[in-house]
């Protein structure tokens, strides 16, 4: 687990703005949790890299950035909703997994596509 946090100062009052990025790596399995519109939580063990050699990292093709645990789940989420797309109500996801599934987890992973080039590989 890799933090990064910075504090300013301001008057006596300590604002602190954090992102948290955690890396993974091509090859590991993880317990991810996500949901559909219905927030229904699901969770999958999935591997890091599988189903295309891409899952788990940040964004795609040109813009990939680093592998961070938030980009699995959002990448696992993007995956169910494409495949189970119609069965169960659950609606078509958007290019990129933003939304109506996925949109939640992709904004949990926004730091990640910002952050993780430089500490989680590319
Ligand atoms: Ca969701």
């Amino acid at each position: 687990m890799r933090e990064r946090c910075a504090i300013f100062a301001l008057s006596s009052v300590l604002l602190c703005s954090c992102t948290h990025i955690e890396c993974v790596t091509v090859g590991e399995k993880f317990d991810v949790t996500y949901s559909m519109e219905d927030e229904v939580p699901i969770t999958q063990n999935v591997e890091v890299g599988e189903n295309g050699g891409q899952r788990g990292q940040c964004g795609s093709g040109d813009t990939a950035t680093g592998w961070t645990m938030d980009c699995l789940r959002h990448d696992a989420c993007q995956h169910y909703a494409v495949a189970n797309e119609g069965t169960d109500g659950i609606k078509k996801e958007l290019p990129g997994g933003l939304g109506p599934n996925c949109l939640d987890e992709f904004n949990l992973a926004i730091d990640d596509y910002a952050g993780s080039a430089d500490k989680c590989g590319s």
